[in-house]
């Protein structure tokens, strides 16, 4: 066990020989025990687990997406804080007074409950598999340890004693269960023993006939609201060989066998239900899911597996140029690209790893993907990996719709049609107001109050105007009306509601947010930009939802009247995009280097400022992009791949590329804040997307009409973003908003051919250049394009 950890290790483990395929990460060793940033994440949604390889011990650790420390608390909203609303507003508007505003917010405004407190809880770790191999990493050729972004499977293979041994690992998201396959080149030679752990106190581990059950409550230490119960279960299926438990009754113990297939499933008692959010036991959960894989094979759950999971994943190919280092493990390869930059194959891998990451962490029933996908090792994780509402949620589903990946949004939309209810609660209390928020951050319980007093940054009020641009994408690329109508209607009116009735009027006569503030920087004030910024789109694709769903004419007008009265964007002193209103707030703008960059909300994802129609603010956001630098956390950088992408710089893009791949990603190229945060992934995914295809303008054909009555066909913009580092390349398969699919090719910088597809038969505008063509296709149909198609058309505003 002990050589295991000893660094003579990377000399005495061969590098395996075969070379890696365009889509996969691998490595020529173990990933050490104590860094799961160099193990491997498989997922389904619901079950996550990590991939470490080892040889004489190995662990695994596994996740399940709801298990949550914390309980739902009735009482979380603040009574009496809609009358210190009242005074923080009054101070803010008449005398400026930020610090006394602070005070009652901190004081009288602010909830008990919450982030960082016992009710509020964390998302936890499970539990870890612990397999005993006894191999002798000394003794071990030709390992390798492989994840193909291709299939979803991981593999790690060696020769130790003559014997060629093989596993395999696959979460499989139609099955519910997460599966391996332990193998060796002769017969009789697959022995382990096989435990579990937890990082949870209160555990029971039990071996049975052929399985284990690991069975477990979370301590809340609080005899009131007892913690959620969880169960895992592993099914051991030997061919040949015998299976019996050890002495203690708490592992299994596998002898000679030629083959085994271990099956895995994880539940909670926990339901997505407010207002107790708990569902059945976590025992019955499994059985059910174990029954329905009883008699089907390995073979069988690996052709379920690798159907289900490429249908998604297959639906886009990258392909940017030749230089790609596939023959160097991936942590090398990592290092290569610090000192040259130019691995496009990398830059490919990357982009398509956030889409396996999507895939992985976010389907159809499950919990939406929180601040680490889905995977975690702590009980105390960093920022209790929740659901942060000041941007990460809502990066880590920007590349879901653009990307081709719609259907991993749906526990996006369940989990905050959920949050509405709480949500609506809080705007009663806290407001005395119609519709529903959140504020900075929330979790699997409903928390939507301001709160706990840690600081101003916990009032932050935009997460439900915010979460509501994702909501209205959604739509906007899937071109779904029955999604519009049932799903996002009704959160979007909520959250617009909320803001006609709190918008508050200021000394100068336009419509601000009160109190407001830019993450995740203070001070309190009136004239914060954000949550402006954030409201006027919000606005905007609420006018457009009732015009496409033909509802609600009145509301939609009393939104365009107070949308024209939104506090105006500005140009401050130093040539930049203002973030406040005031600008004695921005006198440190030129060298300002936050990592939150809100006043570009407006740029991405919102469509206030458009580069080519609103000129003097594109310059304006460009020199704040300039002031504000190309480094910052991981999660930053990912935004700021997609504004300089947005703002058509592509070369700026890359360089964020560059220096996010040379500094901020992980050995099994996770997203660093540090420390792993997914968002970044996400965010990359996203921005790479972004520099190919935009699709968020309106036409500059149409005068309106068009817009009106399809509710969002706009433009589509080809390649404006292309780095010249991408000189030649391809793309298959990116959406654009209206139901269109995209497949391009260019070269030396000039587009080749672009294939179109309408999923819903709506009208677009395709640009390349300062050229357009109008398309025109039946739901289904294909149309091919090369430049000389475009016809130069003057570009109106
Ligand atoms: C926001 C960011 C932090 C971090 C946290 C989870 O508050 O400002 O950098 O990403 O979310």
């Amino acid at each position: 066990m002990m050589r295991f950890f000893l660094p003579a290790l990377a000399i005495t483990i061969m590098a395996g020989s075969a070379a890696a395929g365009e889509l996969s990460l691998w490595y020529n060793k173990p990933a050490s025990p104590a860094k799961w940033e160099q193990a491997l994440p498989l997922g389904s949604g619901k079950l996550g687990a990590m991939i470490f390889g080892g040889l004489d011990k190995d662990k695994m650790i596994l996740n399940e997406d709801s298990l949550w420390s914390g309980w739902p608390e009735p009482n979380n909203d603040r009574k009496g804080s809609y009358e210190a609303l009242v005074k923080i507003r009054k101070l803010l508007k008449e005398k400026g007074d930020l610090k006394e505003a602070s005070s009652i917010a901190m004081k009288d405004f602010c909830s008990h409950y919450g982030y960082g407190k016992p009710d509020f809880g964390a998302y936890q770790s499970f539990c870890d598999a612990n397999f005993e191999f006894g191999h002798d990493p000394n003794a071990v050729t030709n390992y390798r340890r492989e994840l193909d972004i291709g299939s979803a499977i991981a593999t790690v293979s060696y020769t130790f004693r003559g014997v060629d041994y093989k596993r395999e690992y696959f979460c499989s998201y139609p099955d519910r269960v997460l599966v391996m396959r332990l193998t060796g080149s002769k017969g009789k030679q697959v022995s382990f023993a096989l435990g579990a752990s937890s990082r949870h106190k209160d555990i029971k581990v039990t071996a049975g006939e052929n399985e284990l059950i690991l069975s477990g409550q979370v301590t809340t230490g609080n005899k009131k609201h007892p913690g959620m119960i969880f169960e895992g279960r592993w099914k051991i299926q030997a061919e040949g060989g015998g299976v019996s438990r050890n002495d203690t009754g708490d592992k299994i113990i596998v002898r000679n066998a030629d083959a085994v297939t271990v099956i895995f499933a994880a539940a909670t008692n926990y339901k997505l239900e407010y207002p107790n959010y708990k569902g059945d036991p976590p025992g019955k959960r499994n059985k059910l899911t174990l029954e329905k894989v009883k008699t089907k094979s390995f073979q069988a759950m690996r052709s379920t597996h690798i159907k289900d999971y490429t249908e998604i994943f297959n639906r886009v190919e990258l392909h940017l140029g030749k230089t790609s280092r596939i023959e160097l493990p991936t942590d090398e390869r990592l290092a290569a690209y610090k000192k040259s930059r130019d691995d496009r194959g990398l830059e490919m891998l990357l982009f398509q790893y956030g889409r396996y990451l999507m895939i992985a962490s976010s389907r159809p029933g499950t919990m939406p993907a929180n601040l680490q996908g889905l995977w975690n090792n702590s009980n105390k994780p960093p920022w209790n990996c929740d659901y942060h509402m000041d941007i990460n949620l809502q990066m880590n589903y920007w590349p879901v719709d653009s990307c081709n990946m719609s259907e991993c949004a749906e526990p996006l939309m369940r989990w905050v049609t959920d949050l509405t209810i709480p949500g609506g609660k809080t705007a009663k209390v806290h407001y005395k107001s119609r519709g529903w928020i959140v504020h900075i951050v929330s979790n699997v319980w409903g928390y939507t109050p301001p709160g706990p007093p840690r600081g101003i940054h916990m009032l932050e009020p935009a997460g439900a105007a915010f979460i509501c641009q994702n909501i209205w994408d959604h739509y906007a690329f899937t071109g779904d009306k029955k999604f519009l109508e049932k799903t996002a209607w009704p959160i979007l009116k909520g959250a617009a509601e909320f803001w006609v009735d709190n918008l508050q009027e200021t000394q100068d006569g336009y419509l601000a947010v009160s109190p407001s503030y830019s993450p995740e920087q203070g001070p309190l004030s009136d004239g914060a930009y954000y949550q402006t910024m954030i409201v006027w789109d919000l606005f905007s694709n609420c006018i457009k939802a009732t015009e496409v769903l033909g509802t609600d004419k009145a509301f939609a007008d009393t939104l365009r009247k107070m949308r024209d009265r939104i506090q105006p964007l500005k140009i401050g002193q130093y040539g930049q995009l203002q973030e406040w209103r005031d600008p004695k707030l921005e006198k440190n703008a030129n060298k300002n280097k936050h990592r939150h960059v809100s006043q570009m909300y407006a740029v991405y994802p919102g469509k206030q400022i458009i580069p080519g129609r609103h000129e003097k603010l594109t310059k304006a956001a460009k020199q704040s992009m300039i002031y504000r630098g190309d480094g910052a956390t991981g999660w930053s950088m990912g935004w700021k791949i997609n504004l300089w992408a947005r703002l058509l710089d592509g070369d700026h893009a890359h360089k964020l590329i560059q220096n996010m791949i040379s500094a901020k990603v992980y050995p099994n190229l996770w997203d660093a804040h540090p420390p792993f945060q997914i968002d970044g992934n996400f965010g990359y995914t996203a921005g790479v997307a972004e520099m190919l295809l935009q699709s968020h303008a309106p036409s500059t054909l149409s005068a309106g009409s068009r817009q009106a009555s399809s509710g969002q066909a706009g433009e589509i913009v080809l390649l404006l973003a292309l780095p010249s580092a991408w000189k030649t390349g391809s793309v298959k398969g990116l959406c654009a908003r209206g139901g269109f699919v995209l497949d391009m090719d260019w070269k030396d910088g000039a587009l080749g051919s672009v294939t179109i597809q309408s999923r819903t038969g709506r009208e677009c505008t395709v640009r390349y250049k300062d050229k357009t063509h109008e398309v025109k296709l039946k739901p289904g149909n294909k149309i091919k394009l090369t430049e000389k198609h475009f016809s130069r058309i003057p570009v109106r505003p």
